[in-house]
């Protein structure tokens, strides 16, 4: 793929540019051909019934194509609005917010879009720690990076959140009664979890918990998300995310060289 060129933000009159950016006419998302990252960006554009293309980046010409990012990483989301301006949007969480406002997955109010961030950063942060503890991690230490996470980050993730869940009357939401960035962000990190070559182990502690198995189901019952994950372009993810995980490079290799 011939990179699009995103390694400076556009500046001028951002009063105009906020306006473009509030009507969007389509997307492109770049990220790796896995389920990872780019994950939950891929199915808010989905849900939302958004015109948007999935990007592959290919780690062949990541060496040089990475330049052309904001901060040389992945996800990043390109914007054409609807007056025919090219915008560009990185980090994970910014895009993933901005997408969920744009799709109405912020709950109904000031309050409630705070409640839905911070269970949507949580759940961030869990599948971060596990794939830069456990994924990513040197395969000499893995065992006891994966100890780790078994005794530690998951039961506090699970305990913490299940307590959220039953105060919002346990239904399969972290708010309300409708689906938001929160409820698709936790599917995605235990979707994200069943790809691992760990994932019984993982999956056995997690099934236990019926408030967040409630939450990744009714997830995978939203019927344009369901499609999503069972068209060619959703099942090669899969595929290719298992493949990825059983032999992922370690943290400690060096960068590609600019
Ligand atoms: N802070 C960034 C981190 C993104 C990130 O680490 N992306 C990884 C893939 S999940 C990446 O692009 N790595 C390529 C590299 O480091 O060269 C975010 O949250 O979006």
């Amino acid at each position: 793929m011939a990179q699009l060129q995103a390694a400076h933000f556009s500046r001028a009159s951002t009063s105009k540019l906020a306006a473009s950016l509030a009507k969007p006419a389509s997307f492109k998302l770049l990220y790796w051909p896995i389920n990872a990252l780019g994950t939950t960006s891929r199915e808010m554009l989905e849900y939302g019934g958004a015109k948007w293309e999935n990007l592959s980046q290919s780690p062949d010409n990541w060496g040089q194509e990475r330049l052309q990012t904001p901060f040389h990483v992945l996800p990043v989301l390109y914007i054409k609005t609807e007056d025919e301006n090219d915008l560009v949007l990185s980090e994970a969480i910014v895009v993933e917010h901005y997408l969920a406002k744009q799709f109405s997955l912020l709950g109904d109010n000031e309050y409630e879009e705070n409640l839905i961030k911070m269970f949507h950063n949580s759940s961030h942060l869990f599948q971060a720690a596990f794939a830069q503890g456990v994924t990513l991690c040197s395969p000499d230490v893995k065992e006891r990076q994966l100890a780790a996470f078994l005794n530690n980050t998951l039961p506090t993730w699970i305990q913490t959140h299940e307590k959220h869940l039953h105060d919002n009357g346990n239904n399969g939401h972290y708010v309300g009664e409708k689906l938001s960035l929160a409820d698709i962000r936790t599917a995605v990190a235990i979707e994200h979890l069943t790809l691992q070559p760990q994932a019984a182990q993982i999956m056995e502690v997690i099934n236990k918990s019926e408030p967040l198995i409630k939450v990744k189901e009714t997830v995978a019952k939203d019927p344009k998300i369901a499609a999503w994950r069972a068209s060619e372009q959703g099942r090669k993810l899969t595929e290719a995310s298992k493949a990825f995980f059983t032999n992922p490079p370690f943290a400690s290799k060096p960068p590609p060289k600019n």
